[in-house]
């Protein structure tokens, strides 16, 4: 087995487990196109259990998530059915190693996406806009990674929670985004932290799929990354985000 395939095969079992790893750049060595293709082979693995592709998520897209992670850079991450919950739903603790959640924007598609896009073309390819909360687990020890290592470890991905769609509009700048953990506000961030514009993130998002080979097909789901820095959920915890006008979003952790 080769390295790559390896090292796809500890971080398959570290989430399948809920048992962290050691990061890998400690020790050793690899690139941005070495980490893209551990995190195909691990979506090949979810896949051939029998998960669906559903989407991507962006990662990094805000100055609040890169300072707290110490990571400058974007990245792409993709989302299987599996790790839906729906709006107003529960997450089972015990299925992750040390969760965190995080305020999002979410766009779905009505197109295939096959090159990179311009923000003037962004609402021929989308068919609705919603609030959305991310649930993000590393399958490192101690939430700490490097830029390899997060992309190799499919960008923490691990739950997601889909509020309301609403059409798209051209215009998603200034709108308040807050965070709640059983009922109180823990952070406030604006839709404006998101690259500036969050539409900026769709555009992000076909420019990367593009380069590292991601599927961005008609139906599925963009996740723009977060607003805010991402808080540690504990059972029995209630988890809400507000977007302004695309209303709240909410699941519970049993
Ligand atoms: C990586 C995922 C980053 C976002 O919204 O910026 C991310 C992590 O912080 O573990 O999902
Ligand atoms: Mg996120």
């Amino acid at each position: 087995m080769s390295r790559i395939s390896e090292m796809a095969t500890s971080l398959h079992i570290a989430q399948r487990q809920q048992s962290p790893i050691a990061q890998f750049s400690t020790t050793e060595t690899f690139n941005l196109n070495q980490a893209y293709e551990i995190q195909h082979q691990l979506i090949g693995k979810r896949v051939a259990e029998g998960e669906h592709h559903i989407g991507i998520k962006m990662g990094f897209t805000s100055e609040a998530k890169m300072a707290q992670m110490g990571v400058s850079e974007m990245i792409i991450g993709q989302l299987t059915d599996k790790m839906e919950c729906i709006n107003g739903g529960s997450i089972k603790r015990t299925d992750f190693i040390h969760p965190r959640v995080e305020p999002e924007i979410a766009f779905r598609l009505k197109k295939d996406i096959t090159e990179p896009i311009a923000i003037g073309d962004v609402l021929n390819y989308v068919d609705g806009v919603s609030a959305a909360l991310e649930v993000i687990d590393s399958r490192y020890e101690n939430f700490k990674f490097s830029l390899e290592d997060v992309i190799a470890d499919n960008c923490s991905s691990a739950a997601f929670v889909l509020g309301n769609f609403h059409e798209p509009r051209q215009v998603l700048t200034d709108l308040e985004m807050t965070l709640l953990i059983n009922g109180k506000p823990i952070e406030t961030g604006n839709s404006n932290d998101i690259l500036g514009n969050p539409w900026k993130s769709l555009v992000a998002a076909s420019e990367l799929s593009y380069k590292y080979n991601l599927p961005l097909k008609a139906g599925n789901i963009v996740l723009a990354g977060a607003a805010t820095s991402a808080h540690f959920i504990n059972v029995s915890d209630e988890i809400a985000a507000d977007v302004a006008e695309l209303q709240s979003v909410f699941f519970r952790v049993v």
